[in-house]
């Protein structure tokens, strides 16, 4: 028998949010969407909601803000001393409150000005993963793949993408966590003393969880650096652009194209990692553009076991079985069997391409 005879189940969603139209759309408006999302996750028994990166507000990164007042009003604050704030924020606080009430855990992005002295701050592009067992933020991540550009690009009619003028990139790394109160009978640190190897404790404990967001999706580097944690579920909410006029092909070409790349990059990285990953969308044509939707979840082999239907408000669920991951982490992808690390430091020392020199015209 293989070890994934004992199931570890889990019923979890993707909350998709539709387009959230403009710069001044009411905070209220989609505090209410949002607590219809998660009412319609209670109905189905979902034990986990996964919204989109930046999810309270339109993605403000596609437009040319330039007064700082106005900028600040699109930032929660935190600080050494207070790191959550954000479940205290008028403007979250009725969701947390919501999933409280309904024994929900939620991830959830926004974007965070961490003041460290008066006047002093760093401006992050983050999710936060809120546990309704334990009432508290349990996980913070901070977006480390920040696409886009610092100065607009000054040709008329563009798609702006801002992150690198309103964001620093994240200071956390890829840091996974385990999280209580989601499967039942799991190992905990006492129980497992008795065990002659800890490998024995693999695949046993609370699941382990990490979290990306959008422009990290498409990067190896940091689902391995989850693998390399045991990850079982990976949580990424985004906001990816559909068209934009500067770049070749049609509105439907180049639609098809981000949805493409896009489920390739989710379904790569959770079969290389043997881990279950679920994808949230912010989706339609909000004022500054188009973003695609194809909220879902992928499973541990690579396949996707849900996705959307709309470009609207949509729950995305599957009931999936951790226990599935092990097969993958035991076999193809057991790192400790296989990794060969004395050839992979060029992925440390080196950040661009260096290309092997030209060729003499004598070895033509
Ligand atoms: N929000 C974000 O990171 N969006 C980027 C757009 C890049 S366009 C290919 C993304 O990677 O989806």
């Amino acid at each position: 028998m293989g070890s994934d005879s004992e199931q570890r189940l889990l019923t979890v969603a993707a909350a998709q949010l539709g387009p959230i139209e403009s710069l001044t759309t009411p905070r209220a408006d989609v505090l209410a969407r949002m607590i219809n999302l998660l009412q319609d996750a209670s109905e189905k028994e979902v034990r986990l909601v996964v919204f989109p990166e930046l999810t309270f507000t339109t993605f403000f990164p596609s437009y040319i803000i330039n007064s700082p007042e106005e900028v600040a009003k699109f930032f929660e604050p935190a600080s050494p001393n207070d790191a959550y704030a954000i479940i205290n924020s008028p403007n979250a606080k009725p969701v947390i409150d919501k999933a409280t009430e309904l024994g929900i855990d939620i991830s959830f992005g926004y974007a965070e000005r961490w003041t460290t002295e008066p006047g002093k701050f760093v401006d992050y592009n983050t999710a936060v993963y809120y546990s309704a067992t334990q009432r508290q933020c349990v996980a913070k991540y901070r977006k480390i793949h920040l696409p886009g550009r610092y100065e607009p690009d000054q040709r008329p009619g563009v798609t702006q993408q801002l992150e690198k003028r309103y964001f620093t990139p994240g200071d956390l790394g890829f840091q996974a966590f385990r999280v209580s109160g989601l499967i039942d009978g799991a190992l905990k640190s006492e129980d497992a003393k008795m065990l002659a190897s800890p490998e024995r404790t693999h695949g046993k404990g609370d699941p382990i969880l990490g979290m990306l967001i959008c422009n990290d999706r498409r990067w190896a580097e940091g689902w391995r650096c989850y693998g390399l944690q045991g990850v079982e579920l990976v949580l990424e909410g985004y906001n990816t652009t559909a068209f934009a006029p500067q770049y070749d092909g049609t509105e439907v070409e180049q639609e098809a194209e981000a949805l493409f790349h896009h489920r390739l990059s989710c379904q790569a990285g959770s079969y290389q990692n043997a881990c279950y990953s679920i994808h949230a969308a912010k989706a339609g044509k909000e004022d500054h553009g188009s973003l695609i939707a194809g909220s879902s979840i992928v499973d541990p082999n690579g396949h996707i076991v849900a996705e959307s239907k709309t470009k609207g408000d949509e729950l995305v669920y599957a009931t999936i079985d951790l226990a599935k991951c092990r097969r993958g982490k035991e076999r193809v992808f057991a790192f400790d069997k296989h990794r060969r690390v004395e050839h992979y430091s060029r992925i440390l020392d080196q950040v661009g391409v260096e290309e092997p020199s030209l060729l003499d015209r004598s070895q033509a």
